[in-house]
């Protein structure tokens, strides 16, 4: 049963290996960027030779960690001894990279996704795990490694807050808090690191929330819809990835049950994003053709801002009627 495979046996393997390739998923997020570096200072001081690749490129807010600039978009030159993959649910994740890592002599699947998708030889792989930085921790311990250094443990504590939204999602384990201690008395500093994975962001993204918030409405219901129209972005010079968070912002506010950012990608064309207190807004993101979870759900509607707003509003406080009450 590979999903019972143990810290013990990948350690083993990197034992056994001269030439290792480590790869993590792509678009990779703050915990496949992190366990990538964790691990690759780790087998770097080990003696191993290393490549490590994302099939896409990291985002640069992680430029920081030590070891960023090794990370390639390429497989390796040679078919390496060992390949690790690392935080993919399902050797698709790879991308482009799936098969040179399939075709290592020895493949290790390091995950803490659903576990149907496990792939490899050797399948460390543990949905209660609340990053797969963890599952890299455990392998370092079973090599002997007693301390992390700074910058390893900057890496892995980027990718466990990365998972666990700074210790608030409810994957928040005794477990993940032990780790973070181990980590931060290690040398991992968790103001900056909060601060760099999460908050820091270019002075456009204020400035675009900023006309947001100011455009947002509460209507009646508890429906709280805010926009950010064509001459929002062109005068703040922001693109449209930096409304990512700016939802989050409003959708808590006291008496919300239903929050909405409408984008105009298009002239015209509204790019929704909706959040749902207990409220199912993926039913109505389906209305309009788009889909998602249950509470966080989007969909593209045509028209003008005040004929979608209206529509999107009806559909919306219908939504809330049915859902259970605040
Ligand atoms: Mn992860």
């Amino acid at each position: 049963m590979h999903s019972t495979d143990t810290a013990a046996a990948v350690a083993a393997a990197i034992g056994d290996a001269g030439s290792i390739f480590i790869a993590a998923h792509e678009n990779p997020d703050g915990d496949a960027v992190g366990s990538l570096l964790g691990l690759r200072s780790i087998l770097l001081s080990l003696g191993k030779r290393v490549h490590a690749a994302t099939p896409t490129p990291p985002p640069a807010r992680f430029r920081f960690l030590e070891g960023f600039d090794a990370i390639s978009t390429d497989p390796p030159a040679e078919r390496p001894d060992l390949a690790i993959a690392l935080d993919c649910d399902g050797a698709d994740r790879l991308g482009k990279l799936k098969n040179a890592l399939l075709a290592a002599e020895t493949v290790v699947d390091i995950d803490h996704h659903g576990g149907t998708n496990t792939f490899g030889e050797i399948r460390l792989v543990d949905p209660s795990a609340a990053a797969t930085a963890m599952l890299v921790m455990d392998v370092a311990h079973e090599l002997g490694m007693q301390r992390p250094t700074p910058e390893q443990a900057s890496a892995l504590y980027a990718a466990l807050i990365a998972d666990t939204g700074c210790f608030r999602f409810t994957n928040t384990s005794p477990a993940a808090l032990r780790l973070g201690a181990e980590l931060v008395a290690a040398g991992a500093d968790p103001s900056d690191l909060s601060r760099r994975v999460f908050t820091i962001r270019p002075m456009e993204a204020v400035r675009l929330e900023a006309r947001a918030l100011s455009s947002l409405t509460l209507i009646d219901g508890g429906v709280a819809i805010a926009t950010l129209a064509r001459e929002d972005f062109a005068q703040t010079e922001a693109s449209a990835e930096l409304t990512e968070g700016i939802i989050d912002d409003f959708r808590d506010a006291i008496g919300v049950r239903a929050a909405v950012l409408l984008k105009e990608s298009e002239p015209g064309t509204w790019q929704v994003s909706m959040r749902g207190d207990r409220v199912d807004v993926a039913t109505v993101a389906r209305e309009f053709g788009g889909g998602g979870h249950r509470y966080a759900a989007g969909c593209t509607i045509e028209g003008s801002r005040d004929d979608v707003t209206a529509r999107l509003a009806a559909a919306l406080q219908d939504a809330v009627r049915e859902a259970p009450d605040a």
